[in-house]
């Protein structure tokens, strides 16, 4: 089951991706995400709000929102092999702090973006003007609710400037958050157990003027941690009455001779979830 938010005659609306249709659930008075992800059985909440004949439209005439209205995105990082392994290779100075936390008790943790800066499919991302490297991080995201459980799962980008991450471990949330850093969607998935979610594939696809200049995969069991004990991490002392997203870490990095360019198009796969895609400009 998949929940979106959508723009309809100006105003944001959470709808019910059915079929190929999109059923407008703030026409039964849902006013925000929480009302749904925050029930104490989503998807019986949705199940009692469909009781009602609600307006539908057609999913190719719908503009869709970034899944996040008053969430706070953060994202783990060094989570997989090929994350720690690229960031050592990056650099020389931080390779160690790389290396420990792979294996640490505790995972990195790091803020990423408040809801409103978070890019929508179909939108642009972000790189730098004054970074020289810069790549996309496709992520599994996992959608809290405010007691910390997994209520669902969304597609995440990461953008990151890896040459400002790099020359000083101090740096990264200049490499991490900026203007159109951080892209969401296509919608939320519910109902995915963390186990049917490692059989799930995250791919991407980087085409520069109709063509791929980059392409890769993993499987979300890849995935170091497990979902719950990210999100103890993210939720101790910290409240989050909303629920949050956390974005589990890439699995995926281009080799080192690869940099993004404006007008570039990024598209992340995950296969239980939909695509996320965004064109690349410089901010
Ligand atoms: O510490 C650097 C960031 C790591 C990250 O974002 C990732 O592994 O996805
Ligand atoms: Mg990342």
């Amino acid at each position: 089951m998949h929940i979106c938010r959508f723009i309809h005659g100006g105003t944001f609306r959470i709808g019910l991706i059915d079929g190929n249709d999109v059923v407008d659930l703030s026409a039964a008075g849902v006013p925000d995400l929480h009302a749904v992800l925050g029930a104490r059985h989503p998807g019986e909440e949705i199940a009692r709000l469909l009781s009602a004949l609600l307006p539908r439209t057609p999913l190719s005439r719908v503009q869709l929102a970034a899944p996040v209205d008053h969430q706070e995105v953060w994202a783990a990082g060094v989570t997989y092999l090929r994350s720690k392994a690229a960031r050592m290779e990056e650099s020389e100075f931080s390779a160690t702090a790389y290396d420990r936390v792979y294996d640490a008790p505790r995972p990195e943790i790091f803020f990423k973006s408040v809801a409103h800066k978070v890019v929508a499919t179909g939108d642009t991302v972000g790189i730098r003007s004054d970074a020289r490297w810069s790549v996309p991080e496709p992520e599994l995201a996992l959608v809290l609710n405010s007691s910390g459980a997994v209520v669902g799962c969304t597609i995440g980008n990461d953008m990151s400037s890896r040459d400002i991450e790099g020359e000083n471990l101090l740096y990264l949330p200049q490499a991490k958050v900026y203007d159109r850093s951080c892209a969401l969607g296509p919608w939320i998935t519910i109902g995915a157990t963390e186990a049917d979610a490692r059989a799930w594939t995250i791919d991407i696809a980087i085409v520069r003027a109709g063509t791929t200049v980059f392409q890769g995969t993993t499987s979300v069991n890849n995935l170091k941690r497990s979902f719950q004990e990210l999100a103890s991490y993210l939720f101790q002392s910290q409240r989050f009455p909303h629920g949050a997203v956390l974005l589990t870490g890439t699995g995926i990095v281009p080799a080192d001779d690869f940099t993004l360019a404006a007008g570039d198009v990024v598209q992340i796969d995950v296969s239980g979830i939909g695509r996320l895609i965004n064109t690349v400009a410089v901010v």
